[in-house]
């Protein structure tokens, strides 16, 4: 049976994604320009030692046409962990870079993130299923999973299983934690010769895998776009019935970068930066007057309305639930199988009996829904599920009970209704902005540029976002480089470094500047939807963030 297509998806299917100059010149047989060789971030001795094959390799350029013929290869991918817009167009630029490089290449597909590659379940593209994706949003081309790929018998696996099929390459397209995996499978193949080469592709929508080398990671534009469509909507209706307060939870597990990117483009009245409340050290309590302050202040003006935007992982950046969350995550980890078998109250009560002092009054002072989102299921990486906590409640009731208790006193004579919402599975897989379009497109053709110049343990790279497509620098980035050692189930374990907010950052520093006039003031912006025809001014810009952060 056909599938049926909508107008805009059946157009969008004949979109050409625009490449850098020196793909769109010579294909992707092109020849790599080696640099100095690299070191980690920190722990550059430890991570030598862990990593000895893929260490201190030198960051690679694309930059002029490679001599000769390329061989026909067999190159395996797999998408890992959260949907991202734009993963779609990496494959179809990984497989069109292979075909270009030879025609009887040929790509696999695993199924369902990891695991496919470790079970061996793939699919082998053609042309036809392809073209079905180009420029679709979503990752349910070949499917996404959260399973974590690290230890040896898995590698033996996937080693097993690529030796198989004669797969000599695998792409993994994923975040921080997925590509640091990538790394150590690229370093495991290398000590046991298997001649599998592995490169990595930055996706998230949480924008929090970049450095100096990876300029964004992919779906952070279109997701973005998305929401900040959907906030700009929002303040309209608040600015035109004006009489509630909207708290918008916004995706990003840790990093703030969406909340950050969402209040540029749209200028709400109160943006929570998590990484400044963790810096500030504040207390619930104070984050919760802080926004309490701005609603006394507006009602004062005749204004009982406004627009909150809340990072989800909020909760984990005030520092009496960071503890809170550690001492849960180590009880959970130890007592996993009693747990279970608890009833809600006994849960609490069970956990309430075995926290510390400070902690059990922080966890006390808790909602009862809330106390029971903090102890649902940890995902593979024994994380709290951030995206399930509904902090936008929490902090909707707590400013309720604050201005309440002026109002008692005299002290607020507005009004205060709260609505809550909660924004991240609305943008994970909307259809590719031009930019991810193209991005994600030139990261996968790249990828292929990498698998043929014989490289391991590469990031494809792709530079100079904010210029036109055709000045953009395609290159690979050694996975090593971006390494350090962190704290993970009280072991150093090396890890590819996240990217928070920057306090210094000019990105942070606009919202700083305006916000008093944004609280007090209706200085809101109405993004409208993500165009994808028409003048380029309002289909090709990419984000307020990288644009400040690269000016
Ligand atoms: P990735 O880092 O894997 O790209 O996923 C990011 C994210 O979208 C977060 O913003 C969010 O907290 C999380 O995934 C939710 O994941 P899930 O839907 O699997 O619970």
């Amino acid at each position: 049976m056909e599938r049926a297509v909508s107008a805009l998806q059946a157009v969008r299917s004949a979109y050409k994604p625009k490449l850098p100059k020196v793909f769109s010149t010579h294909g992707s047989k092109v020849k790599a320009s080696v640099g100095e060789s690299t070191s980690s971030i920190s722990d550059q001795d430890q991570i030598k030692a862990l990593f000895p094959n893929t260490y201190g390799l030198p960051v690679i350029s694309f930059e002029a046409a490679a001599e000769g013929e390329s061989a026909a290869i067999k190159v395996g991918v797999i998408l890992s962990g959260g949907q991202a817009p734009g993963g779609h167009n990496v494959i179809a630029g990984l497989y069109d870079g292979l075909k270009n490089l030879n025609n009887n290449s040929e790509l696999y597909g695993f199924l369902r993130g990891p695991s496919g590659l470790i079970d061996n379940e793939y699919v082998v593209f053609t042309n036809d299923f392809i073209n079905e994706y180009r420029n679709t949003g979503g990752f349910d081309i070949i499917g996404s999973g959260r399973t974590k790929l690290e230890t040896e018998e898995q590698f033996d696996k996937v080693i097993t299983n690529c030796k198989s099929l004669g797969i000599t390459a695998l792409v993994v397209i994923g975040g921080d934690d997925s590509n640091t995996n990538a790394c150590m499978l690229a370093e495991y193949c290398m000590k046991k010769e298997s001649g599998i080469r592995v490169i990595g592709c930055p996706k998230t929508i949480d924008g929090d895998l970049k450095n100096d080398w990876i300029e964004a990671s992919f779906g952070f534009d279109t997701a973005t776009k998305v929401y900040a469509e959907l906030i700009g909507n929002i303040q309209r209706d608040a600015n035109s019935a004006k009489k509630y307060w909207h708290f918008i939870k916004l995706m990003g597990r840790s990093a703030s970068h969406i909340a950050l990117e969402c209040a540029l483009k749209t200028r709400p009245n109160i943006t929570l930066i998590s990484e400044e409340v963790a810096e500030k050290k504040m207390t619930l309590k104070e984050v919760v007057v802080e926004i309490a302050e701005v609603v006394k202040r507006r009602a004062e003006a005749g204004k009982d309305f406004g627009v909150v935007l809340v990072p989800e992982g909020l909760i984990e950046f005030i520092p009496e639930m960071k503890k809170l969350i550690s001492e849960l995550n180590d009880l959970l980890a130890s007592e996993t199988q009693y747990f279970e078998t608890l009833s809600n109250i006994d849960k609490v009560q069970f956990v309430n009996s075995r926290l510390s002092d400070d902690t059990s009054k922080a966890f006390s002072s808790l909602p009862a829904t809330l106390q029971l989102q903090l102890l649902a299921d940890r995902d593979p990486h024994g994380n709290v599920q951030v995206s399930r906590i509904e902090t936008e409640k929490l902090l909707i009731d707590m400013v309720d009970d604050v201005v309440s208790e002026w109002k008692v006193k005299g002290q607020f004579k507005g009004k205060f209704s709260g609505l809550n919402h909660f924004f991240g599975y609305e943008g994970r897989c909307a259809a590719p902005s031009n930019f991810d379009a193209d991005y994600c497109y030139s990261l996968g053709f790249n990828a292929a540029a990498l698998i043929n110049s014989g490289t391991s343990g590469y990031l494809s790279s792709v530079r100079n976002l904010t210029k036109p497509v055709e000045q953009w620098v395609a290159g690979g980035i050694p996975l090593t480089m971006m390494m350090n050692l962190e704290r993970r189930h009280g072991k150093d374990t090396p890890v590819i470094k996240k990217a928070l907010v920057e306090l210094h950052g000019k990105p942070y520093h606009e919202l700083a500047y305006n916000r008093k006039k944004w609280a007090d003031e209706e200085a809101y912006v109405y993004p409208g939807p993500i165009q994808y025809f028409g003048p380029s001014e309002v289909c090709d810009s990419t984000t307020e963030t990288i644009k400040l952060e690269r000016s």
